[in-house]
């Protein structure tokens, strides 16, 4: 992964990439909380078996006591439920030039779950973790092969970051078991971090008294201008506003086409930062921008509704963006940052609309 970034059309490798993983359909933009098979899905390797009778979580490392788990024992413990929408790091990736060569998105990886689960602070507070502890890893049951290295999925998270108060060990989705592509029978929820954090089908959690550097922490997962750059970890989400895509699609192309009338114009916005503070929407490429109401927000860490009335004047072809702002002061670049494993894009989405009769 990231090995090369290249000019030019999609690969059969990223094709199969992206026919195996996919993202949110924008026009899913109108549903507050994602319907589960349309939020995205992304796998690096095979989704893996689980017999739910011999699953357990292990916990273990530098803690006081290792604790083992069945999925009932998880389901017995007080429970906490959470709006959290949740985006791949390399949503964007396939705007940016040259191309990482990767999962080749555009700006669909994205969605918000209802996840339900187990506080993780709770159980590392049962289990103890010791002084000393730096990290918290968690690893997956799928395995495979990246950068030549055959591994399982596993990614840490500091321990403060662990500690707070809304990360689950979610073992459902939308009031529903999760579904075996999105980790069953239990995965790792950080709100606000870029979704590579939220490790699926947990098995093991080991508390570190010094930093992972497992392929997934110190190969994949860092902004580098260059392959040989130490870089810096991607962690939260960017703040970025998208629309749902006005009017009716041309099959092919995805070209809007709208009738010259008065339209509502939505979408939703997020940041894993600080809130959203301000949508503001451009008709005309950029050249002007106005600022679009914002709904009340779902939750802290979950995206918030905007909307904006577009009233066109004229029959023609109209470019129309929008662009966040969170509370932190982030906001949403009109160009693309570029780096080498094509992470955080989260410059300004153009969505282009013929306004009038699509045959003349
Ligand atoms: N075990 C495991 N966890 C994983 C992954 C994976 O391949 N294996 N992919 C990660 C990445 S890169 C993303 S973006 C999210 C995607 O979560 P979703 O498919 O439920 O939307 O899961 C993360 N957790
Ligand atoms: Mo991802």
């Amino acid at each position: 992964m990231n090995a090369a970034a290249v000019e030019g059309g999609i690969s059969l490798e990223e094709l199969q990439l992206a026919t195996r993983n996919h993202g949110m359909p924008l026009e899913a933009l109108q549903y507050p909380i994602t319907p589960g098979g349309l939020h995205y899905l992304l796998i690096h390797y095979d989704i893996p078996a689980v017999d739910p009778e011999e699953w357990r979580l292990e916990i273990a490392g530098n803690v006081e006591r290792e604790v083992s788990l069945t999925l009932d024992d998880l389901r017995a413990r007080p429970a906490a439920e959470i709006p959290v929408t949740m985006e791949c790091a390399g949503n964007g990736r396939a705007r940016l030039a040259p191309r990482p060569i990767s999962q080749p998105w555009l700006s669909e990886a994205v969605g918000t779950g209802w996840w339900r689960g187990a506080p993780l602070r709770a159980l590392l507070e049962e289990a103890g973790h010791r002084d000393g502890s730096l990290e918290v890893l968690f690893t997956g049951l799928d395995r495979g092969v990246e950068g030549g290295v055959e591994q399982d999925y596993e990614r840490s998270v500091p321990l403060v970051e662990a500690l707070r108060d809304e990360v689950v060990l979610a073992y459902e989705l939308n009031g529903a078991p999760l579904p075996p592509q999105h980790g069953f029978p239990l995965r790792l929820v950080v709100p606000g971090w870029y979704g590579m954090t939220n490790v699926k089908w947990l098995s093991r959690i080991t508390v570190l008294d010094r930093p992972f550097d497992g392929y997934q922490q110190e190969r994949g997962y860092r902004l580098r201008q260059d392959p040989e750059d130490e870089g810096t970890p991607v962690t939260r989400m960017m703040p970025r506003a998208l629309m749902r895509p006005p009017g009716v699609p041309e099959f092919l192309t995805r070209e809007r086409f709208a009738p010259l009338k008065p339209c509502e114009v939505t979408g939703r916005a997020w940041s894993g930062w600080a809130p959203i503070v301000s949508v503001e929407v451009t008709t005309d490429g950029g050249t002007s921008w106005a600022p679009a109401e914002l709904e009340r927000p779902l939750g802290e860490w979950a995206w918030r509704g905007w909307s904006f009335r577009w009233e066109p004047s004229e029959p023609g072809r109209y470019v129309l963006g929008c662009r966040a702002r969170d509370a932190a002061g982030n906001e949403q670049p009109l160009d693309e940052p570029w780096n080498v494993g094509g992470y955080a894009n989260n410059a300004v989405e153009r969505v282009v609309v013929t306004v009038g009769d699509p045959s003349v």
